[in-house]
């Protein structure tokens, strides 16, 4: 059965900003005090990551590191998604296949291709039942409990402060709220909580999830078994930071028409919560929209991530699940979820007033453009920016944001932030005004920017 979701929309926040240009130097001044609501003042955007980004989200697919030549699949994905998740290739058996010894190198293509696309990457996954090397396979008791705390600790610091989510744990219930019965099981029903902990401790700087399928029907017994450990863990100060719904809506299973009150429910012990394998049956439209709309009314359901690119990527390819056809032609559900995403979402207003504003520092660049910032939607941790440039229409912006604030997004241009700090950016085709989204980590000084036509 389709669900359908009601509640808030389109609830825009904005911090009330002056921008000015002077003679190509760009003179930004925040006063950062008050909030306004400025409803509708974007246009609608034309891709998938660019319309989730205009309320702080993300929108993300997963990527096969095998179908990096493919530049089919790479203009696709390069153009609609945000956000990647690497399908197999962060898997233990992918980065541990004989003990101790790592393997990072699919895993890294599929980083670099994200990060070099202006996408964030999710890890996936750190301790499964499944899909583990043979030769943990066979272990069992304080073996393998030291053996995968050694294989967390080792591909986190691989990763160190590099990945925006690691799921640590996937796929640890049975149906009916109880424990899955497994080798890793098998070391002690904390198991979990030592996984978390081992995390925090390799990579502070990355957000811990637990991720799961058929979690999403909030009446559902595995839900509510998962959700109880998320409980317990928050109330013991385990270290969690979100939970994954899978979101698999395919294989006889769909939509349920209480998916938002299972969000909004793990979003209230305090976690972000993601959609972060989504597919569903023949693409039903409105299970696509009544998905999507469930999450952007949920100030804490962070992003939305589809299971492939094309339906020939799909790993239930027979049920024609995802976005685009084989041929990479969007579908009527694409267009679904793109309306759903522009019609805005409901966002939290920071938890704390913005502090530390400043007169950024600019450098000039060559040539005869200038770039603006004004405000936009501002949340608890992060905060987006419109950048506006005039002067020309051919012109490169950098623009560099104070430690530890990162650049986590962008919209309606073509960007890379290797470094985190130091952002690049051209013009796609959008024209002069684009989007950042900046997670400002305690520092809410703005970045400074420069622009440049040589
Ligand atoms: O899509 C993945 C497929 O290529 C693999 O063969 C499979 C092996 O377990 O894993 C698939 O991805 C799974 C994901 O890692 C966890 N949730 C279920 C996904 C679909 O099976």
């Amino acid at each position: 059965m389709a669900g359908s979701s009601s509640g808030l929309r389109g609830n825009r926040w904005w911090r009330s900003s002056v921008g000015r240009v002077v003679a190509g130097v760009t003179t930004v001044t925040a006063v950062a005090a008050v909030l306004v609501a400025a409803p509708g003042a974007d246009a609608a955007a034309s891709t998938l990551g660019a319309a989730a980004a205009q309320s702080g989200r993300y929108f993300g697919t997963a990527i096969a590191a095998g179908k990096l030549s493919n530049s089919a699949y790479t203009t696709l994905a390069a153009r609609e998604f945000n956000m990647v998740t690497p399908e197999n290739e962060m898997k233990p058996d992918a980065t541990e296949p004989n003990q101790n010894q790592f393997n990072f190198s699919s895993g890294d293509q599929i980083y670099n291709w994200a990060i070099s696309h202006g996408a964030q990457v999710r890890g996936h996954t750190l301790a499964w039942h499944a899909q583990q090397p043979g030769w943990m396979q066979n272990m069992g008791g304080s073996s393998l409990r030291s053996a995968m705390i050694n294989h967390i600790q080792k591909v986190m610091a691989h990763y160190q402060g590099k990945l925006a989510y690691w799921d640590v744990v996937n796929e640890a219930f049975n149906e009916d709220g109880s424990r899955r019965s497994s080798n890793l099981q098998s070391t002690g029903n904390d198991w979990i909580e030592v996984a978390f902990k081992t995390a925090r401790a390799a990579d502070p700087s990355t957000k811990l999830c637990y991720n799961d399928y058929n979690i999403d029907n909030w009446s559902y017994g595995k839900t509510q078994g998962v959700y109880n450990m998320v409980r317990d863990f928050k109330s013991r100060g385990v270290p969690i930071d979100c939970v994954g719904l899978q979101a698999h809506f395919t294989g006889g299973s769909s939509v349920p028409g209480n998916l938002q009150t299972t969000i909004s429910s793990f979003a209230a012990l305090g976690v972000d919560v993601a959609l972060t394998e989504v597919d569903v049956t023949n693409a039903s439209t409105s299970q696509y929209a009544a998905l999507t709309q469930a999450c952007v009314n949920v100030a804490r359901c962070v992003g939305i991530t589809v299971w492939g690119v094309r339906d020939s990527d799909s790993w239930r390819s027979g049920e024609s699940p995802l976005l685009f056809d084989g041929n990479g032609n969007k579908k009527s559900a694409y267009n679904s979820v793109l309306n759903v995403l522009n019609s805005g979402g409901t966002t939290t207003t920071p938890t704390t007033t913005p502090t530390g504003t400043t007169t950024p520092t600019t450098t000039p660049g060559g040539g005869s453009c200038s770039a603006s910032l004004s405000a936009g939607q501002s949340w608890s941790d992060r905060y987006n920016l419109n950048v506006s440039v005039s002067g020309a229409s051919s012109w490169t912006v950098t623009m560099t944001v104070p430690s530890p604030a990162k650049i986590i997004a962008t919209w309606n241009v073509n960007a890379t932030w290797p470094s985190s700090q130091v952002m690049t950016a051209t013009p796609n085709g959008s024209g002069n005004n684009f989007g950042v989204t900046i997670q400002h980590n305690g520092n809410w000084n703005w970045p400074s920017v420069s622009c440049s036509t040589s």
